[in-house]
């Protein structure tokens, strides 16, 4: 009896134990020593490119001291053809600027609120660590600009949003946007890069009706949009405006969903997602068909494109996609790829 029993609880410690260090290595890829790299001395500006662009990759560079200029813009602009609102903005694009940093960047944050704003502004920087993500040190009121610090401890794809009150308001007005911190070295080298953020809009008007439309606050807190869209426009993805790839490229895309309430069920039809940086984190998940994308979350998804066609960007909570405006498409040009896929010939 105790010769079959201490085999067993042997390899039951044993797996526990293992279970333990798998624990511990994860616990080491958090902000354990990285608040102490030194910076090389030198100062990028960070130039900012609109969605779906991101600026370029940090490669190996060393850690330096990242300036990054938003302005908060409110604009009317399109969020349907012939249907305008008045968007508040980070730099005049939904998403606002994509940043980009590696950890153990040194951020300085200018936040300009324009001087033909009506609202004060401020943001808060889900890569921070330190009160409020920044909202403390940034609440501005237009006219004015807030300015301040921080470095880049953990590693990852973060979204950030406005968090004035009332910051639901803020953020349904199209006030987020996404900063990735690469790891040291970079992330792998891919073909091509995309940004595209989700948002969900309460407008008085049902979806589709003309004109200027105004924000519905009854419709916000009951999490009942009219539109859900990629990029801050029904079609901010479609036509020409469709991020172009070539068959045989990696592609990759910085996904993220500012809410403010709807949580994406991320999909590409057509395509599997070879991995998915779940959450926008460290942990790679792989051969995936939906990312699920909360409010104030992010994932980076990386696909080949094998053949050649459109593929449909969605939310996969489907109605939003067909009828409130979620969908875009990535346009694959190329020789055909039999081997891989084949149509009927008849
Ligand atoms: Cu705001």
């Amino acid at each position: 009896m105790k010769k079959v029993l201490i085999p067993a609880v042997l390899s039951i410690f044993l797996a526990l134990n293992s279970c333990k260090q798998d624990n511990a290595s994860n616990a080491t890829s958090g902000n354990g020593d990285t608040e102490k790299i030194e910076t090389d001395g030198t100062i990028e500006h960070q130039q900012s490119v609109a969605p779906p662009n991101v600026p370029a990759p940090v490669g190996d560079r060393k850690a330096k001291k990242v300036v990054v200029h938003l302005e908060v813009i409110e604009k009317v602009g399109e969020l349907a053809d012939g249907t305008q609102y008045n968007f508040w903005t980070f730099n005049g694009s939904v998403p606002g600027s994509f940043i980009r940093a590696r950890v153990g960047d040194d951020i300085e944050l200018h936040l300009k609120n324009n001087a033909n704003n009506t609202f004060p502004h401020n943001i808060d920087l889900h890569a921070v660590n330190g009160p409020g993500g920044g909202a403390e040190g940034t609440f501005v009121a237009p006219g004015k600009e807030a300015i301040f610090n921080f470095k880049a401890l953990n590693p990852g794809l973060y979204a950030y949003h406005c968090a004035t009150a009332p910051v639901g308001m803020h953020i349904a007005n199209g006030m987020y946007g996404l900063i990735l911190i690469e790891p040291e070295g970079g992330l792998p080298k891919v073909d091509k890069e995309f940004y595209i953020m989700q948002g969900d809009f309460y407008t008085k008007g049902k979806f589709g009706e003309k004109g200027l439309q105004e924000f519905d606050m009854d419709k916000a807190i009951a999490e009942n949009p009219e539109y859900v869209v990629f990029n801050g426009k029904v079609g901010a993805l479609l036509g020409d405006k469709e991020p172009q790839v070539k068959t045989g490229e990696t592609v990759r895309i910085f996904a993220g969903n500012g809410g403010p309430n709807l949580t994406s069920s991320f999909h590409i039809i057509g395509e599997v997602f070879d991995k998915v940086y779940l959450e926008g984190g460290s942990k790679i998940n792989e051969n995936v068909q939906t990312t699920v994308i909360p409010p104030g979350g992010a994932a980076i998804v990386e696909f080949k494109a094998n053949v050649p066609g459109e593929y449909v960007i969605v939310d996969h909570a489907i109605f939003r996609a067909f009828n409130k405006g979620a969908l875009g498409k990535i346009k694959v040009t190329g020789a055909d790829n039999p081997k891989v896929y084949k149509k009927s010939s008849n």
